[in-house]
Parts: structure tokens; C-alpha cells; sequence
């Protein structure tokens, strides 16, 4: 395992191979009754990678903002049911990481294909900011980045590979971070290349 402070967690290949392929075969099943997505912000500019959900809860960005609701914005129905194996393994990993009663009411789902990436931002759509996030990194390899409270503080970078593990919580829960792009064919997990990231989060 390798941990800094505060909070943050990252576990390089926690995942063996097997989990990964089952919690991959889960996020497809999610993604065939909630097809992917791509968010706009206030301004109308597109996200520059796709996304969708599961869960009780699913975070949503549109020309309204960022919110969570309980439907798909483009079918209109229910988000489906997290997947039994996605939502247990995410209180395990926020149980190893001194993180009791973690209530999973949220997984989103990124796909980044080739020259995708996330800015900067720090991920307070949540009522609950004390509860921790869990991310599962699936595919080609990429770069995570890691801030402090403030856009302008000092960063690090991480290699993040298919079957890592990031935890944050504690006070890196509300750091500032980004994801940088994928770096391709790092991986043959997805047949179609591209690096799948869960983030496993409890809302209220
Ligand atoms: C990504 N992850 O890894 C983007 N947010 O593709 C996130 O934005 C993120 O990994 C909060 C907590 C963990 C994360
Ligand atoms: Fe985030």
C-alpha cells in the first residue's frame, strides 16, 4: 500500500485481474441500461470525456450545473441498481482505509478515450463532504493529479493502472485534482482501449 497523509490513499494493483474483468462486466451491464454521456458545464461547453451512473443517486452536469438526481438525463429513467460486487468492495476499501460505516449511494462512471481528460476541481456537488471517495481505476494506464485546498497549491503526480485503488478522505477529500489523459495501450483490459474510472461516493 502506498498512503501520504492526510487522508489520501493510493493502493497500487489491488485489484486482481478477475475482479477487475467481473467489476468491468458490471460497469457494461450499467452502461447498456444507462448509455453513456456527455456533460456540459453552465457555459455549455462539453466535458471532454463520457460518463453515466448507478446507484440510488447520479451526478449530472448540464447548462442548470452540476447536481445528483435520480434519473438518467437523456432516458429519463431511474439510474440502475449499483452492482452488488461494486458496492461491496467499495466499504471494504473504505473500511481498510479507517473509513466505518461508508453508505455507497453513488457510482460514476468516466470513460477516457484517447486524449480525454478531467481539470482541475474539487468535487463538492455532495452534501456530505466528510465521507470518503472511492476510485477505480480500470484499462490504460493514465496520470492522476493531486492538489491541496487551494487551486495554486504545489501538486503530485500519480500513475494510476488498471486495478489501483485512490482513496480520499479525511482532510485530501476535499483536495483539488485532476486526471491528465490516459496513456494508450497500457492495457488490454477493455477491447476498445480507454481507461474506465468508478467513483464510489455517499451523498447525504
Ligand atoms: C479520474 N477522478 O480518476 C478522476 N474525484 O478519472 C476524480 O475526479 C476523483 O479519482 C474524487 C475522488 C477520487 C477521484
Ligand atoms: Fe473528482
Amino acid at each position: 500500500m502506498m498512503t501520504t497523509n492526510q487522508g489520501f490513499f493510493l493502493l497500487k494493483s489491488r485489484l486482481t485481474k478477475a475482479v477487475q474483468q467481473e467489476i468491468l462486466a458490471a460497469a457494461r451491464s450499467v452502461v447498456i441500461q444507462a448509455p453513456l454521456f456527455r456533460p456540459t458545464m453552465a457555459n455549455g461547453q462539453s466535458f471532454n470525456y463520457s460518463m453515466t451512473n448507478c446507484g440510488e443517486l447520479g451526478w449530472v452536469a448540464d447548462r442548470h450545473g452540476y447536481r445528483y438526481q435520480q434519473v438518467h438525463p437523456e432516458t429519463l429513467s431511474r439510474f440502475p441498481a449499483m452492482p452488488q460486487v461494486i458496492r461491496d468492495l467499495a466499504i471494504n476499501l473504505a473500511k481498510e482505509t479507517g473509513n466505518d460505516n461508508f453508505d455507497p449511494e453513488s457510482c460514476l462512471i468516466n470513460l477516457y478515450r484517447k486524449g480525454e481528460k478531467l481539470g482541475m476541481h474539487q468535487d463538492n456537488t455532495e452534501k456530505n463532504l466528510s465521507a470518503p471517495i472511492i476510485s477505480i481505476s480500470l484499462g490504460d494506464s493514465g496520470v492522476f493529479v493531486l492538489g491541496g485546498f487551494l487551486r495554486t497549491d504545489e501538486t503530485k503526480h500519480y500513475i494510476v493502472q488498471s486495478g489501483d485503488i485512490i482513496v480520499m478522505s479525511g482532510e485530501s477529500r476535499n483536495f483539488f485534482h485532476s486526471f491528465k489523459g490516459t496513456v494508450p495501450n497500457t492495457s488490454n483490459l477493455l477491447k476498445d482501449g480507454g481507461r474506465l474510472n468508478l467513483t464510489i461516493r455517499q451523498v447525504n
